[in-house]
C-alpha cells in the first residue's frame, strides 16, 4: 500500500483513498485494511478519519475496528498516543503568492514559505535603525537566559544548559518601537496583539546556541496547566534578526534540513496547530562561531497573554 511519507502524515491523501477504496470492493475486512495502513506508518487518527470518509462508518464502529484490528491493550495503547486536537494558528495571506505583505506603515518581503513544517521566512520587518534601537533599549537589562520549567506547578522558569544567552522581556507597548512592531506583527499574522507575549530579545556570544525544542507547551506535565491558564497554548512563533552575526547562529528546522540564516531586519515565522512532534516545528539557535548574535522573540498565543 501507500507508504506515509511522514511518520505523522496529517492528511488524508487521494491515493489512500483509492487504495482503501479498492481494498473495500476486492472484499478486504475493514480491521485488515486498518492494520495494514497502520503497518505502512499511516498515523491511527488519519488512517480511522480515511476508513470514515471512504467506507462511512462512524466512530463508535471504528473503535470497534481498532480494537479488532490490534486487540484491546493495543487498542488502548494507541489511544495514550492521540494526536492532542488542532487549534486555529496565526497565518500570513499567502494564497496569492504576495511578494510583499502591507503591515500599515511598512511592506515586509516574502522571501520563502514552506508548508510542513510551516515556516515563512520575511525581511523588511524592523529597519536597521530600529534594530539597533531595540538592542539599546534591552542591553541595560539583559540576564542570562531561562526556560519554561515544566517540572514546576506554577510555571516558573529556570537555567537550562540548553539555553546558554542573555535575555530580556519588554512589556507589551513598553517603548514607541515595541508599540509599532507590535501593530506590524498583527497586521501580517492576523493575530491580535493582546494574543502576543512581550516580546523577548536574546543576545548570544561565541559558541552560545539555542539547542533544538519546540515552543508549545509539553501536555501532562506539572506546569502544564499553569502555563494554559495565560492564553492557551502557544501557537506560533516570530524570531526577528536584530543584528547579523559574522559566522553561526542560524536558525535551524532540523526535521526540514532547514537553516535560515540571521540577517538584520529579517524574521522567520513557524507556526505549530498542536502539542505535537508532528508539526515538525522543532528548531534552534545554532551556535554562533563569531561575533554576536543579537534576536527577538515573539510568542504568540490561542487567547489573549494576561
Ligand atoms: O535565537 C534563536 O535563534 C532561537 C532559536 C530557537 C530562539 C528560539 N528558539 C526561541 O526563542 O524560542
Ligand atoms: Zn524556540
Amino acid at each position: 500500500m501507500t507508504q506515509a511519507a511522514n511518520p505523522y502524515q496529517a492528511s488524508i491523501t487521494p491515493e489512500l483513498k483509492t487504495w482503501i477504496a479498492a481494498q473495500a470492493k476486492a472484499g478486504v475486512s475493514a480491521p485488515k485494511v486498518l492494520q495494514a495502513m497502520l503497518d505502512a506508518g499511516w498515523h491511527e487518527e488519519v488512517a480511522l478519519a480515511a476508513l470514515e470518509t471512504v467506507l462511512g462508518i462512524d466512530l463508535a464502529a471504528l473503535q470497534a475496528v481498532l480494537e479488532q484490528a490490534l486487540g484491546p491493550a493495543g487498542a488502548a495503547a494507541r489511544s495514550a498516543e492521540r494526536l492532542p486536537r488542532a487549534v486555529a494558528t496565526p497565518e500570513i495571506a499567502l494564497d496569492n503568492h504576495p511578494a510583499w505583505i502591507d503591515v500599515g506603515d511598512r511592506q515586509v518581503r516574502v522571501l520563502m514559505h514552506l508548508r510542513l513544517p510551516r515556516v515563512v521566512v520575511l525581511d523588511g520587518l524592523l529597519t536597521p535603525a530600529e534594530c539597533d534601537e531595540i538592542i539599546t533599549l534591552a542591553k541595560p537589562h539583559m540576564r542570562r537566559s531561562l526556560t519554561v520549567d515544566n517540572q514546576s506547578e506554577e510555571g516558573g522558569d529556570s537555567l537550562n544548559a540548553s539555553r546558554t544567552s542573555d535575555g530580556m522581556f519588554f512589556d507589551r507597548g513598553q517603548a514607541p518601537v515595541i508599540s509599532a512592531l507590535e501593530a506590524r506583527i498583527s497586521r501580517l499574522l492576523n493575530w491580535p496583539v493582546e494574543n502576543g507575549e512581550g516580546l523577548q530579545v536574546l543576545r548570544y556570544g561565541p559558541g552560545a546556541e539555542y539547542r533544538p525544542h519546540y515552543d508549545y507547551f509539553e501536555l501532562g506535565q506539572p506546569s502544564t496547566e499553569a502555563l494554559l491558564s495565560r492564553g492557551g497554548q502557544r501557537v506560533g512563533t516570530l524570531l526577528i534578526y536584530l543584528n547579523t552575526p559574522p559566522e553561526g547562529g542560524g536558525t535551524t528546522f532540523p526535521d526540514a534540513g532547514l537553516e535560515i540564516t540571521a540577517q538584520q531586519g529579517m524574521a522567520v515565522f513557524f507556526s505549530y496547530d498542536r502539542a505535537h512532534p508532528s508539526t515538525l516545528s522543532l528548531h534552534g539557535g545554532a551556535p554562533v562561531i563569531s561575533g554576536e548574535k543579537w534576536v527577538a522573540t515573539k510568542w504568540l498565543r490561542e487567547r489573549v497573554f494576561q
